[in-house]
């Protein structure tokens, strides 16, 4: 136990010089923003968390016995679904829409989180239509990237120097500019009825259900927090420090963020939203038809961050997602992203959707 005495102690200290208001931060980078006080709150209650910690050593031992054992079973479990869906679609190519002749901005920008779900909907619209971007990842403690903006949540996306905000309202303004539609026409119908519904469903459902399934184990809200960590901007200190303050307050956030969506079983829940998308494609490839619409976007975009998580893996392992997600795979394709270089132009901030 001297191990888990060392850690509240280090817990302790990371709360007196403001690590726990980080982990708040941290939490975000996919769990939303929902929550934030009550991150805030379990972090800084962190120092006492001998229990808490024991319970993620035990977790994370348990988790080194079980693991040849698990994901041996589930990779094979995803090699057969793969085997199965490669078998079904052998005559089939499904491909990206490009849309330069109706759309070319000279300079895209992506401020994001690299793993956040609402930014990833943003990166799977670009990606699919081949609108090349450049990302700046935004740092979510100190959020200087995006300083010169008001609005403080990413995706925020900057066209040719306008900025636009909000998932949803970005790719609606994306497809009304691809139609050559009226931007100023906010009655203007975007897609079908249906269409419309599912989107609404990602935003209002299935995120909501994301949070609650990474974080659902002390051992899978570390494996969560190693993935950020890996691969968003963070400093070396928050690097060292935010994989343990955040993932053990995003623990008890996950519980919170359960019970505030009435959500009972939170793997079950995702089963069963999965199962709901499928029986709503209702035997199409997508639910575009023979090509993705904003819908099966937005349904791809919020699950591809997880996908190489235990949620994403046991979701394609556990429900018939799996074959609309490799057609989505397909039809995605390559990113769109560009290489990293120094950002040139200017923006104007004033010029929102
Ligand atoms: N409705 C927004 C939600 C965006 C959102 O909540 N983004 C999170 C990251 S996943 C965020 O920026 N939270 C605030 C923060 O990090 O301070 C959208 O669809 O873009």
């Amino acid at each position: 136990m001297a191990a888990v005495r060392v850690m509240a102690q280090r817990i302790a200290r990371a709360r007196r010089s403001g690590l726990a208001a980080a982990a708040q931060q941290y939490g975000r980078v996919i769990g939303t923003s929902e929550g934030d006080d009550a991150v805030l709150r379990v972090g800084t209650r962190a120092a006492g968390m001998e229990k808490a910690m024991a319970v993620v050593e035990e977790e994370q031992q348990q988790g080194a016995r079980n693991w040849r054992r698990w994901s041996s079973g589930s990779w094979i479990a995803a090699g057969a679904a793969s085997l199965s869906f490669a078998a079904s679609t052998m005559t089939v190519a499904y491909g990206k829409e490009r849309v330069t002749d109706r759309f070319s901005p000279k300079e895209v920008v992506l401020y994001q989180y690299d793993a956040c779900p609402f930014c990833n909907k943003v990166k799977a619209f670009l990606d699919y239509h081949d609108i090349a971007y450049k990302v700046v990842e935004v740092n979510p403690v100190g959020k200087k990237e995006i300083k010169w903006s008001d609005y403080k949540k990413v995706p925020i996306l900057v066209v040719d120097g306008e900025a636009l905000n909000d998932s949803t309202a970005i790719i609606t303004e994306l497809t009304r500019r691809i139609q050559g539609g009226n931007a100023k026409d906010l009655a203007q119908k975007i897609g079908s009825d249906e269409e419309e519904k599912w989107r609404s469903w990602v935003d209002e459902h299935l995120v909501h259900l994301l949070s609650p399934n990474i974080y659902r184990t002390p051992r899978e809200a570390l494996q969560a927090f190693d993935y950020l960590t890996t691969n968003g901007n963070f400093s070396s200190i928050e690097r060292a420090t935010g994989k343990y303050v955040g993932a053990t307050a995003m623990y008890f956030i996950g519980k919170r963020l359960k019970k505030r969506h009435n959500i009972i079983d939170a793997r079950a829940s995702l089963y069963e939203a999965a199962e709901e998308w499928v029986a709503a494609l209702n035997g199409r490839s997508f639910m575009g038809g023979s090509k993705p619409n904003l819908a099966d976007l937005a349904v791809f975009g919020v699950l591809r961050p997880i996908r190489h998580l235990d949620t994403g893996k046991d979701l394609l392992a556990s429900t018939q997602i799996g074959e609309w997600y490799m057609r989505m795979e397909d039809a995605v394709g390559e990113t769109a992203r560009l290489p990293e270089e120094p950002l040139m132009g200017t923006i104007d901030s004033s010029m929102k959707v």
